[in-house]
């Protein structure tokens, strides 16, 4: 039976970089996932008659939130939910879900890389019928519908068995319960060269991939170790568990700590990476040598066309701003666009439907292509071991052979989290205000040669999205940039990213925040982020 509950608008639900990210408890709070879930809806027009997938990273929640999903999906007329088995789907798999069914969208239950848990935090996303996330038209509306809201639907009914794969019956309304695995891997293999890379393995390479114990461990030891021969256990923290191991599962060398140790100790394997909560990040790192995201994603453009599913050429790339400019070489040098978005993967969208982009990338640890429209972690792993196959090189030669035909731009993202919200504010507001007057200062031994808010025109839609990051370029090359982070959920998050291009041979083997201390300087010069934060160091540097 169908029943109107009445409520009313809950403050704070807008939707950030990537959908609604909150702390788990507000998330639990009467109503709150109720008010949000009806909002989208609304947003969206409704659900009647429509096709949704539904799954989750498997955080604490994750389960509960996607029988009440079900339930107000059933209650407003939707005619099927796809969900993964046990409510579980990585990002990537349920991008390509809806696009292989049709489906008129999605949800994703995730907070990706934040961590998981009773006591921290829990996400909502919707994704649209091309399998990408909303983008801000959509989700502008939706949380227009949170800011006016007055009763949610939903059925009285039992939970469905979300173990049990099949069809199940709520309502009107048809729950297909299905393998989260099983499509994903197939259209893996129709990108990458497996029996190529399970040569490689079986010539004794190793590898070891750190699932975080979040959502990508049933995929990889399904694709790595089952299907392309890995040794069992090279999949290590498998399991996905609703706290991840009260670990933080976010792919970057502060909390994938085990396997860094693991590769820079002696006896290690000869390519390690992690992947993030939802499994669309990724981490790469050879033996000694890790690879930072910026790149990660230039290697990948350089080298995609060794993998089947790229033989043809890439039409185009793109990065996010603040992701460096190492892939821009790569366009460079191939005759190819290079496109900077925003931060969010949503500004991939138009790019990759108008066929202008193959390949996108992000600092944050995301890269993907146009198999679907999110990052993709295992997608990004297995086109590393596909290259790593066709080059018959290691990691490390791969990442020399690439500087000396490109240059190396170093690059850093320094991180400072939980910081008080009004002093993360006027710290960008005021430097927004002097940004006319910076061409030609001197900001420690560099001089600012360029300063701008950057405003994204999309080539696609001709939407204009405006202050997404205060990007300072310096003479002779270097460049900053500082943003707020849009996925935090408490205070403020400071990202001040830098990078340099070093295009000498003889010093191409430094160490990045050796390389990149001329820019810190003038990045605390121009922001004076240590006086007015009152940190002396950044809590995370990438
Ligand atoms: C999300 C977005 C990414 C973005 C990242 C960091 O990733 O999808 O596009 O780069 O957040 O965003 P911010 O700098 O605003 O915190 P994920 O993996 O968290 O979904």
């Amino acid at each position: 039976m169908t029943t109107t509950i009445a409520t009313k608008p809950i403050a704070g639900q807008k939707p950030g970089t990537s959908g609604l990210r909150k702390k788990t408890a507000q998330f639990m709070q009467p109503g709150y996932l109720e008010n949000f879930v009806q909002s989208i809806w609304d947003g969206i027009g409704g659900v009647i008659g429509k096709t949704l997938v539904l799954g989750g990273d498997g955080r604490f929640f994750n389960d509960r939130a996607a029988q009440i999903i079900l339930r107000m999906a059933a209650a407003s007329g939707a005619a099927k939910v796809i969900v993964g088995q046990n409510a579980l789907l990585s990002t990537p798999a349920a991008s390509h879900l809806i696009r292989l069914r049709g489906a008129d969208g999605g949800i994703i239950m995730s907070a990706s890389h934040n961590p998981g848990g009773p006591d921290e935090d829990f996400g909502v996303k919707y994704n649209t019928a091309n399998g990408g996330p909303a983008p801000e038209s959509v989700t502008n509306r939706i949380f227009a519908a949170t800011e006016s809201i007055t009763q949610y639907l939903t059925l009285e009914a039992d939970d469905i068995d979300l173990s049990a794969l099949g069809t199940h019956q709520l309502g009107a309304m048809a729950v297909e319960v299905v393998d989260p695995v099983t499509d994903y891997q197939a259209l893996m293999e129709t990108l990458f060269d497996f029996d190529a890379i399970r040569a490689l393995i079986a010539g004794g390479f190793q590898l070891r991939f750190d699932a975080m114990h979040a959502v990508t461990g049933p995929y990889a030891v399904a694709i790595l170790e089952t299907t392309l021969g890995a040794a069992p256990g090279s999949v290590v923290n498998a399991v996905p568990l609703p706290d991840f191991g009260k670990g933080h599962p976010d792919p970057n060398p502060v909390w994938a700590r085990d396997l860094m140790d693991t590769m820079f100790g002696t006896a290690a394997p000869d390519f390690g990476a992690a992947s993030d909560g939802d499994g669309d990040r990724n981490m790469i790192v050879g033996r000694g040598v890790y690879v930072t995201p910026s790149d990660s994603l230039a290697v990948l453009a350089a080298n995609a066309h060794l993998a089947p599913g790229y033989a043809g050429g890439l039409k185009g790339v793109a990065r996010s701003m603040p992701t460096s400019c190492a892939v821009d070489l790569v366009a460079e040098a191939k005759g190819i666009k290079s496109y900077a978005t925003p931060t969010g993967w949503k500004f991939f969208g138009n790019l990759l439907d108008a066929g202008l982009a193959t390949l996108c990338g992000e600092e944050s640890a995301g890269t993907g292509s146009d198999h679907v429209r999110e990052k993709d972690g295992l997608w990004a792993v297995l086109l590393w071991l596909n290259i790593l196959a066709a080059r018959r090189q290691s990691v490390a030669e791969v990442m020399h052979d690439h500087w000396a035909e490109y240059g190396r731009v170093y690059y850093s993202r320094h991180d400072y989290e939980a910081i008080d919200s009004d002093i993360a504010n006027t710290l960008i507001a005021d430097l927004r205000g002097r940004l006319d007057t910076l061409p030609g200062t001197a900001a420690g031994a560099l001089t600012v040669s360029k300063a701008a808010d950057f405003a994204y025109d999309d080539p696609v839609d001709g939407s204009l999205t405006e202050k997404q990051g205060i990007e300072i370029t310096f003479e002779g090359g270097a460049r900053l940039v500082l943003r707020l982070s849009g996925t935090g959920t408490e205070g403020a998050t400071l990202r001040v990213y830098l990078e340099r291009l070093e295009v000498q041979r003889d010093q191409m083997d430094q160490d990045a925040q050796a390389a990149l201390a001329p820019v810190v300087t003038a990045a605390e010069a121009l922001a004076e982020i240590r006086t007015r934060t009152g940190r002396t160091a950044p809590d995370v540097m990438t």
